[in-house]
């Protein structure tokens, strides 16, 4: 370990816009899991939403002399011009999941084109691509914009599915906001036969509005991310949610720190970090009796992926 970890001096800051719901949390603690492990101060800020917030937590962490910043979601315009700030200070970056508009900042993402295609692969397996699809998407957050450009040209090369209704919110509590909208689409749309929701918080609040309804026998649900709660819904006796495409989200969060940590030691990382996903079926987790995340990365070892940003003076 450099003497600099050594001594315990390294201080990270992790800048994020959102810090509640499963995925959050769990990025989080794999975050703060490995920056234990490493001797890694890591101070945590969050915007809670609130994108302005957010950019002034940024501009702090420059001023406080983070010795790296790890920029957790955001909105492009807001975090860029502190981002560059940072950069011109030589201050090094990670970005998840946001553009940085600098090439200095190391840009790790899952790989989202990636998690919508295997996502909606199983609705097309599922439906025989023909049907009223709900979808449910908010506009401005890189990984669902990615995933968003999937969809697009998934409903061209299938002109069977018929997107009959948008819907999305994201806010501090998404799951019930988005199981309010779903509810009045569903009613609005009765021919609707599967729900393209691909972030957890989104399937969650679809699979509320489904079983509400009564629907389970007629719509299925097709999602994006893990959790431990997340496999209790999808594994319940006639839940609706029959597909997940995820990375494990404490993974990421340990890549994001060894990414930083790795760059504060002068090491080269990137210029990009995508990390894979994998499709979870409610048949595979039923049939294998999985409960919980560990047993999930037990079953499925590519969602561990301690290859990418190793850090050489860590232990394995
Ligand atoms: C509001 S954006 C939510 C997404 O961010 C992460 O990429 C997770 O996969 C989640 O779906």
């Amino acid at each position: 370990m450099p003497a600099r970890f050594a001594a315990g001096g390294v201080r990270v800051a992790l800048v994020r816009q959102l810090s509640s719901g499963d995925y959050f949390e769990q990025w989080l603690a794999g975050a703060q899991a490995e920056a234990q492990a490493l001797k890694i101060t890591l101070e945590v800020s969050s915007g809670d939403g609130n994108n302005d917030k957010q950019a002034l937590n940024l501009e702090q962490a420059v001023q406080q002399k983070a010795d790296a910043i790890i920029v957790d979601h955001g909105f492009a315009d807001t975090v860029q011009p502190a981002i560059k700030k940072a950069a011109d200070a030589g201050v090094p970056l990670v970005a998840f999941d946001v553009d940085p508009g600098t090439p200095e900042a190391v840009a790790l993402t899952q790989d989202d084109h990636k998690i919508a295609e295997l996502a909606l692969g199983a609705l097309k397996a599922d439906t025989g691509g023909t049907g009223d699809v709900l979808y449910v998407y908010v506009s401005g957050f890189a990984p669902l914009d990615r995933r968003n450009e999937v969809w697009t040209q998934f409903k061209k090369d299938n002109p069977g599915i018929k997107e009959v209704a948008q819907i999305g919110v994201v806010n501090n509590s998404t799951a019930s906001a988005v199981a309010d909208q779903a509810k009045a689409a569903l009613q609005a749309n009765p021919d609707v036969k599967a729900i393209f929701a691909p972030y957890d918080e989104f399937a969650k609040g679809a699979a509320i509005a489904v079983k509400e309804l009564g629907l389970q026998d007629q719509i299925k649900i097709y999602g994006a991310d893990v959790s431990t709660a997340d496999i209790g819904v999808i594994t319940e006796p006639n839940s609706p949610w029959v597909a997940t495409a995820t990375t494990d989200p404490s993974n990421v969060g340990r890549i994001a720190v060894r990414a930083a940590a790795l760059l504060v030691a002068g090491q080269q990382v990137g210029p990009e970090l995508k990390i894979p996903p994998a499709l979870v079926t409610q048949k595979q987790l039923r049939d294998a009796g999985i409960a919980n995340i560990e047993q999930l990365t037990g079953a499925v070892p590519e969602l561990t992926t301690p290859d990418v940003a190793r850090v050489p003076w860590a232990a394995p």
